[in-house]
C-alpha cells in the first residue's frame, strides 16, 4: 500500500527521496571503520571466557614481545591511573577492564594495541590469564536467593544482587478496584533478552594530538554531545579540547547510546601510544558484550467487570540488568517509562513495582527501539487485554473498543500520572479493522475451525492478533528529565547565506532515519526555501549546538521542535528586513510560504532569497535589527508526545510443525503531522520486521554457567524479507497540540507495537487447544510444544 515516489516534493512536507541515499547507495558513506589516519594503530580486546571468575593472575610478557605490538594494558594498569572503573548513565559503576574478577562472559579483561588488526588479535592469544571460576547467576529469579553469590562485591557493603525497587501508581486504589471486580486475570509474561544487532558494530578511532592537546574521537554514537561531556567528566579532559564525530552510522537501534569500555579503551590507547588508535568490534563481540534489551519478567493482573469494563491493572517486574546497571533512562525513572504501562485504555487504577537485579550477564545500553521500556509495557498490557478477552469470551477488538480513552478526554492523565497529548483511538482501530477485513477474517477462521472439528485437519490454522499501542516519546522536558544531570533539551542553529541557501546545524544524530532530508524539509516548510537548498550538519560536536542526541524517538519531537522554532526566528527577522526593503511597516506584511508581501498588495513582496541578500548587504536596517538572518534556539519540549497505532497480524500456524507464517500485517499509525510520509513508512516497515524477529526468532539465551548461546547470526536469528509479508499500512493524523509542527516521533512505534500483535495472533490460532500463554520467541519448537498433550476442542465458536 506504500505509494511509489512519483515526484519528489520540492518544498516543505511530503514524499521525497532521501538526500543522504545519494551517497549511501553508491557506497560513498563514511563510517567509523572508513576513517584512516596516518600512523593509525589497531586495538583488540581480550574478553573473559567465564561468566563469573576471580582473576588470579595475568601474564602479558609474551604478547608484549610480539614484534608488531605497541602496548598491552590490563585492569591493573588502568587501576594505577584511576581509570579501571567508569560511571554508568544509571549512577552505577562499570569496570573498563576487569581488575578483581570477571562478571559476565565477554567482559573486557585486557587490550592490545598493534600495527594492524590481525597482529592485535594474534597477540591476544599470547596473554595468559589464570581464572578461578565462581558460582554463576544466570537466571534473574535466583539472584535474590539467600546465599546467592554476590556479583558486585566491588561495592562496599554490598551483600546481595539487588539494584533497586521502584513503584508507580496507587496501590490502595488499585487493590480497591480489584476487590470490586467480577473477573481478575493474571499472567506471567516474559519479555526475553534481545539485542539490537545493527549492521555496523560499535567502534571508535581516537586521536590525541600531543601538539594541540585536542582529542578527536570518531565514534559510533547516537549522542555525540553527551559523550563529549561524559568523557570530560570521567577522564578529566578539558571539554573544549574534546571533539566527538559521529559520522555515518550503520544503524543504532538504541545500542549506540551508552559508553562502552571499548570506546574508553580507544582513548586510553591513543594516550598510551601517542598515535591514532582504531577499535572496531567484530560481530560476536557485539552480540556477546554490547548492549542488551528487555529481560523483563513480568507478572500482570487485570481486573474488570463481567461485561468487560477494565477497572485496574497491577504489574510486578523482575528486571535483569546484567552485571552492571548501564541502562540509559532519564534519572528520575530507573525503569524508564515503563509506568506508561496502562496503555490506551481508560480506567482509574494502576500500580507497578519493578525490582532490578544483577546477574552474570552483559550490561545493557538503552537498547533496542524501546522508548525507555515502553516496549515491555505495551507488550504487557496488550497481552493482558487478550488474556482478559479470552477469559470473558469476548472479541479482543470489541474489548479494546469498549475501553479506549475517548477523543474528548484528551489531554488525558493516566493513573500513573502521564498526560497523553492527543488521540482518537477508536477511529484508528476501526481503520485497521477495515483494512484487515476483520469480520471476514473471523468468518474464515470460524469455517476453518468447523472443518477441523469435523475431522479434516489439513492445512494451517489462521490466527488474528491485535495490538493497540500508545508510546511516550520526545524526552525532556529538561526539568523532569536528565541523564547524569544533563537536561534533555536540544539546540538548533540556522544560517541563511546571502544567496538564500541555508545550513541547519543539529544536536541530534541520525543512524539511518533520514534526518538530512526531513529536518531540511522542516526548514523548507517554515521558510519556503527548497529542501535541496538546505544542508543539514549533524554528528560533530565542534560544528553543532549541544543536545542529548537521538533515541527514544526524540529527534522529531525535540530537535524537530528546535528546527521549526529557529526557522520561525529567521522568518521574523526576515520580516523586519523585508519591511525596510519595501519601505513599509512590518505590521503591514503578510507571509506566504517563501515570501513576505504587503497586505492587500501581493505584488509588493520579497522572497526569502531576496531578503537574505539584502540582510547581508548595505541596506539601511531599522533600529535594533541586526544584519544577516542567522538564528539559534534551544528547544525545551513542554512534554512528551504520544504517538499511537492499531496493529493487526494475520498468521498461519501449522500445529504439526509449529511453523508460524505472518501472512498479513496491518499497521495504522498516528504520529501526528508526517514530515515525509515515505520516511515514516520506511521507519514502520523496519520496526515491523523487527517485531517479527522478536516475536518469532530472537532470543539471547544463556546456559546455567552463563555461557552465551547466541554469539553469531547462526544462533541469533534476524528476520529477513522472507519472513515479512507485504506490509499493509494506513494512517490517521492527530497532531500534537504542543509541538510546533504537530509532529510526534515514530522511529520506534512499530517495534514497540508489533510483537504483541503477532503473539496474540499465534495464541488466537491455537485457541482450539485452549492455549492462553506463550513466551517469545515463538520458534517452531516452542509453538509445537504448546499444543502437545492438550485435547483439541471441537465446540469452539469464536
Ligand atoms: N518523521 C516524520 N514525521 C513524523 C515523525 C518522524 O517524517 N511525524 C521522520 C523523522 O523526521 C525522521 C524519522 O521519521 O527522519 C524518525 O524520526 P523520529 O521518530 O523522530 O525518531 P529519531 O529520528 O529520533 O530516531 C530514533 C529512533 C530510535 S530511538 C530507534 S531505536 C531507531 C529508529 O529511530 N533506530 C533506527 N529508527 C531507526 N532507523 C534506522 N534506519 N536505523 C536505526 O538505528
Ligand atoms: Cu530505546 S532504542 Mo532508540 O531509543 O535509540
Amino acid at each position: 500500500m506504500t505509494a511509489p515516489v512519483e515526484e519528489d516534493v520540492k518544498v516543505g512536507f511530503g514524499r521525497m527521496r532521501r538526500v543522504e541515499d545519494a551517497r549511501f547507495i553508491r557506497g560513498r558513506g563514511t563510517y567509523v571503520d572508513d576513517v584512516q589516519l596516518p600512523g593509525m594503530l589497531h586495538l583488540a580486546i581480550l574478553r573473559s571466557p567465564y561468566a563469573h571468575a576471580k582473576i588470579v593472575s595475568i601474564d602479558t610478557s609474551a604478547a608484549e614481545a610480539h614484534p608488531k605490538v605497541k602496548a598491552v594494558v590490563t585492569g591493573a594498569t588502568l587501576d594505577s591511573l584511576g581509570l579501571a572503573w567508569m560511571p554508568t548513565i544509571s549512577y552505577d559503576t562499570q569496570a573498563v577492564l576487569a581488575t578483581d574478577k570477571v562478571r559476565f562472559q565477554g567482559q573486557e579483561v585486557a587490550f592490545v594495541v598493534a600495527e594492524d588488526r590481525y597482529s592485535a588479535r594474534d597477540a591476544l592469544e599470547l596473554i595468559e590469564v589464570e581464572y578461578e571460576p565462581l558460582p554463576v547467576i544466570a537466571d534473574a529469579k535466583t539472584a535474590l536467593d539467600p546465599g546467592a553469590p554476590v556479583i558486585r562485591d566491588d561495592k562496599e557493603g554490598k551483600a546481595d544482587n539487588h539494584i533497586y525497587d521502584w513503584q508507580a501508581g496507587d496501590k490502595d486504589k488499585t487493590d480497591a478496584a480489584f476487590a470490586a471486580a467480577d473477573v481478575v486475570v493474571s499472567e506471567e509474561i516474559l519479555y526475553p533478552r534481545v539485542h539490537p544487532a545493527p549492521l555496523e558494530t560499535c567502534g571508535s578511532v581516537a586521536h590525541l594530538d600531543k601538539a594541540t592537546g585536542k582529542l578527536t574521537v570518531w565514534t559510533t554514537t547516537q549522542a555525540p554531545h553527551a559523550h563529549r561531556t561524559l568523557y570530560a567528566i570521567v577522564a578529566g579532559l578539558p571539554e573544549q579540547k574534546i571533539r566527538i564525530i559521529s559520522p555515518d552510522i550503520g544503524g543504532g537501534f538504541g545500542g549506540k547510546v551508552g559508553i562502552y569500555p571499548g570506546y574508553v579503551l580507544a582513548v586510553v590507547g591513543t594516550i598510551v601510544t601517542g598515535k591514532p588508535v582504531k577499535w572496531m568490534e567484530d560481530r560476536s563481540e557485539n552480540l556477546v558484550s554490547t548492549a542488551f534489551a528487555r529481560d523483563y519478567h513480568m507478572t500482570g493482573e487485570i481486573a474488570a467487570t463481567a461485561d468487560g469494563k477494565i477497572l485496574g491493572l497491577k504489574v510486578n517486574v523482575l528486571a535483569d540488568h546484567g552485571a552492571f546497571n548501564g541502562v540509559a533512562q532519564p534519572t528520575k525513572y530507573p525503569a524508564g517509562f515503563f509506568h506508561i504501562f496502562t496503555g490506551s485504555y481508560d480506567y482509574g487504577a494502576a500500580w507497578c513495582n519493578v525490582t532490578a537485579v544483577y546477574t552474570n550477564k552483559a550490561p545493557g545500553g538503552v537498547a533496542y527501539a524501546c522508548s525507555f521500556r515502553i516496549t515491555e509495557a505495551v507488550y504487557l498490557v496488550e497481552r493482558m487485554i487478550d488474556a482478559l478477552a479470552a477469559k470473558l469470551d469476548m472479541d479482543p477488538a470489541e474489548l479494546r473498543l469498549r475501553n479506549f480513552i475517548q477523543e474528548d478526554q484528551f489531554p488525558y492523565t493516566t493513573p500513573t500520572g502521564w498526560t497523553y497529548d492527543s488521540g482518537n483511538y477508536p477511529v484508528t482501530m476501526r481503520k485497521a479493522m477495515e483494512i484487515a477485513g476483520y469480520e471476514k477474517l473471523r468468518e474464515e477462521q470460524r469455517a476453518q475451525r468447523e472443518r477441523w472439528a469435523a475431522g479434516d485437519r489439513s492445512g494451517t490454522l489462521t490466527g488474528v492478533g491485535i495490538s493497540f499501542f500508545t508510546e511516550g516519546v520526545g524526552a525532556g522536558p529538561r526539568k523532569h528529565m536528565d541523564i547524569l544531570g544533563l537536561g534533555m533539551a536540544d539546540g538548533a542553529e540556522l544560517r541563511v547565506h546571502p544567496t538564500g541557501k541555508a545550513v541547519l546545524r543539529l544536536s541530534c544524530q541520525s543512524q539511518g532515519q533520514g534526518h538530512e532530508t526531513t529536518f531540511a524539509q522542516i526548514v523548507s516548510h517554515e521558510l519556503g526555501i527548497p529542501t535541496l537548498d538546505i544542508e543539514v550538519v549533524h554528528g560533530d560536536t565542534d560544528q553543532t549546538p549541544f543536545g542529548l542526541g537521538t533515541y527514544g524517538s526524540r529527534s522529531t519531537p525535540v530537535s524537530g521542535g528546535a528546527t521549526a522554532v529557529v526557522a520561525r526566528k529567521v522568518r521574523d527577522r526576515a520580516k523586519l528586513v523585508a519591511a525596510a526593503m519595501l519601505e513599509v511597516s512590518h505590521e503591514d506584511l503578510e507571509w506566504e510560504q517563501g515570501r513576505w508581501f504587503v497586505k492587500g498588495d501581493p505584488e509588493q513582496g520579497k522572497t526569502i532569497a531576496e531578503i537574505a541578500m539584502a540582510a547581508h548587504g548595505a541596506l539601511e536596517l531599522p533600529e535594533g535589527v541586526e544584519g544577516h538572518l542567522d538564528a539559534t534556539c534551544v528547544y525545551n519540549p513542554p512534554d512528551l508526545t504520544y504517538p499511537f497505532g492499531a496493529y493487526i497480524a494475520v498468521v498461519d500456524v501449522d500445529p504439526g510443525t509449529g511453523v508460524v507464517k505472518v501472512r498479513r500485517f496491518i499497521a495504522v499509525d498516528d504520529c501526528g503531522t508526517r514530515i515525509n510520509p515515505m520516511i515514516v513508512e520506511g521507519q514502520i516497515h523496519g520496526g515491523l520486521a523487527d517485531g517479527i524477529g522478536m516475536a518469532l526468532m530472537q532470543v539471547m539465551a544463556f546456559d546455567t554457567d552463563g555461557n552465551h548461546l547466541g554469539s553469531s547470526f547462526m544462533d541469533y536469528l534476524l528476520p529477513t524479507s522472507l519472513e515479512c509479508p507485504s506490509w499493509e499500512l494506513g494512517e490517521t493524523v492527530t497532531p500534537s497540540p504542543h509541538h510546533p509542527i504537530g509532529a510526534k516521533g515514530v522511529g520506534e512505534s512499530a517495534t514497540v507495537g508489533s510483537p504483541a500483535a503477532i503473539v496474540n495472533a499465534v495464541l488466537d490460532a491455537l485457541k482450539p487447544w485452549d492455549v492462553t500463554h506463550a513466551d517469545m520467541p515463538l520458534t517452531p519448537a516452542n509453538v509445537w510444544s504448546l499444543t502437545q498433550g492438550r485435547p483439541l476442542r471441537t465446540d469452539l465458536a469464536l
